[in-house]
């Protein structure tokens, strides 16, 4: 295959760099003697986040372009390689002799032929215990990959998490990516698929890794999550939430047919202190959910379908809602008190009917405070964003990469 660009190299290669000093030359070598094999223009760019092991100038001598990046991370350095890179194509890899760059010419032609927009190289023909630790191979890749698919409302690719992938420059730079770790390769599926863009999957193996991961699998996987949940916040906050709210409520009912309790072997379960926990747990999650789905800064759709949110006749009512709630608990309480003090027995229904007032006294709160909160904060907000309709009724509001940003700094 001949892929060529008048002068320009029309393939660029680009690998983020930390410390790979082991390897990092072998990996320029293997993609310039594949492109060249293959009749393939194409460039070497390896970013370098002030590698202390000499990585950079190993890669210059094996022939790679060195680009700098000062922030420090994964996204950043593929970031800054993508603007770097004069290819028309890019195809992204690890510095780290995972990806075998020698398949960079099957890789790119579905993207060649145009029958793929981003081409997403498998790597599950090639996991094994020593190239992918059993719980990234059965637990966190395909968690990550569900639930990035369902953030981009539909399913995406088999191995969300492979940093083996090929794509036109522009179309990638179009995607507006802004996160900095390797969360970054989740944001690029969901957007990806949110554009509509073409993917298409190729085994393309993973081998053992030379030198230490620079992946931390909680922390790392803690911002994947992190991005999930500000790019969907319903999936991750309301939905659940809602199912709590609805086991808190089942629950609750148990215990009103069921005064005593239930009998499970040997131990006594009276679930009326599990269900408020259910109830204001699940009740803060959705509303957390509703504001941040309201607010999400990186899906203009989520925030116009949850827009009711920041009406004031929302927050009204839920200070309604809250205030009645809490008389309610209250009057409860009051009518308890009022038969124990004068020697009414109210039978074993007493606590179960206490800790029935306690619920709707925190569910009342909870909604209060929710409205009253998102009243001020909205009154706030409207001043110092123009773009944001008193009503509710967002128009489109574009995604802000600082928004983001913030999220990441938490
Ligand atoms: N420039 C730059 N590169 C980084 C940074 N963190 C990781 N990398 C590079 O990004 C690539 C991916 O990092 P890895 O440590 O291989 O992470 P991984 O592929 O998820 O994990 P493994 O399966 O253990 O390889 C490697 O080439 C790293 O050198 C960073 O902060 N800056
Ligand atoms: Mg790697």
């Amino acid at each position: 295959m001949t892929v060529e660009r008048g002068g320009r190299p029309a393939v660029s290669v680009v690998l983020p760099c930390f410390n790979e000093a082991g390897c990092v030359a072998d990996c320029v070598t293997e993609a310039l003697t594949a492109m060249r094999l293959a009749d393939i223009d194409g460039e070497v760019v390896v970013v370098d986040n002030n590698s202390t092991d000499g990585s950079a100038d190993l890669a210059r001598s094996a022939g790679a372009r060195v680009v700098h990046e000062e922030v420090p991370g994964y996204g950043s350095a593929l970031r800054t390689g993508f603007l770097a890179a004069d290819g028309e194509i890019i195809v992204m890899a690890d510095a780290d002799m995972t990806y075998d760059l020698s398949r960079i010419a099957e890789l790119i032609d579905p993207v060649v032929r145009g029958e793929a927009d981003l081409v997403n190289g498998l790597r599950f023909d090639g996991a094994n215990r020593h190239t992918m630790p059993l719980l990234h191979r059965w637990v966190g890749t395909p968690v990550l990959t569900m639930l990035t698919a369902r953030a981009s409302g539909g399913r995406t690719l088999r191995d969300g998490q492979s940093g083996f992938r090929a794509f036109r420059r522009d179309v990638i730079l179009g995607l507006d990516l802004v996160t900095n770790g390797m969360e970054f390769n989740s944001e690029m599926v969901v957007k990806s698929r949110r554009a509509g863009l073409r993917m298409v999957e190729i085994p393309m193996g993973y081998r053992e890794r030379v030198g230490d991961s620079k992946l931390s699998t909680f922390s790392d996987g803690w911002r994947h999550l992190r991005l999930i949940t500000s790019l969907a916040p319903d999936l991750l906050l309301v939905w659940p939430g809602l199912l709590l709210v609805a086991l808190g409520v089942v629950l609750t009912g148990a215990t009103l047919v069921r005064p005593s309790g239930f009998d499970l072997g040997a131990l006594h379960w009276q679930p009326v202190f599990f269900s408020t926990i259910c109830l204001v747990a699940g009740l803060q999650a959705v509303l957390a959910g509703l504001c941040l789905a309201a607010s999400t800064p990186v899906s203009p759709k989520v925030s116009v379908r949850y827009g009711f949110v920041l009406a004031p006749r929302f927050q009204r009512a839920s200070v309604t809602v809250g205030l009645s709630s809490l008389a309610a608990g209250l009057a409860v309480d009051g009518v308890l008190l009022l038969r124990w003090a004068g020697d009414d027995p109210v039978g074993e229904r007493g606590p179960v009917l206490a800790a029935m007032a306690q619920s709707l006294i925190l569910v009342g709160i909870t909604f209060a405070a929710f409205g009253l909160i998102a009243r001020l904060t909205s009154t706030a907000t409207s001043r110092s964003r123009p773009a944001f309709l008193a009503d509710g009724t967002s128009s489109h509001r574009s995604a802000d990469p600082t928004l983001i940003q913030s999220v990441e700094a938490v």
